[in-house]
């Protein structure tokens, strides 16, 4: 891949959008985010699964031809902010996460947890990222 036609494939270019929405994502502990309107049904999502603890909803902007997000009904801006009391939910999670995908991708899947701005996180409600439906590859961007 020769390195002059980087900045200009397609993959970079979602990048830099994704790293810039990162980069100036702003965020505070109680503030509620986009992810808290959709748990309240006040913009729409394509939800896919829902009970009393998490909601899980297709990604707008899909990075595979399966990608979707479980998120925790709780508000946690993100991974590190999550405590001790929240071990039950961070297992339900996981376990959401894999039943949603092991229905949908049975030849496997990627889990993501992006946290804060190196780890590329733009939205400050916790949530894992699906991703499936082609070959993944190692390592991530
Ligand atoms: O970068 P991080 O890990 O924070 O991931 C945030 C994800 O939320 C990105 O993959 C976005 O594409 C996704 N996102 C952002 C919005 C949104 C969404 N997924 C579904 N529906 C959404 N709505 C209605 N609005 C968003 N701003």
């Amino acid at each position: 891949f020769p390195v002059h036609l980087a900045p200009f494939s397609p993959l970079n270019k979602s990048m830099g959008t994704e790293v810039d929405k990162a980069q100036h994502a702003k965020w505070s502990k109680n503030e509620t985010t986009i992810f808290d309107k959709i748990i309240q049904k006040q913009i729409p999502a394509e939800i896919i699964y829902e009970d009393d603890h998490c909601l899980a909803f297709n990604d707008v902007n899909p990075q595979a031809p399966t990608h979707f997000l479980v998120i925790p009904k709780k508000r946690i801006p993100l991974l590190d902010a999550s405590e001790e009391c929240d071990k039950e939910l961070l297992g339900t999670l996981m376990l959401t996460a894999k039943k949603l995908a092991q229905e949908r991708l049975p030849n496997g899947y990627r889990l993501v947890i992006n946290n804060g701005v190196d780890g590329c996180q733009s939205v400050y409600h916790l949530h894992v990222h699906i991703l499936g439906g082609r070959q993944m590859s190692w390592p991530p961007g």
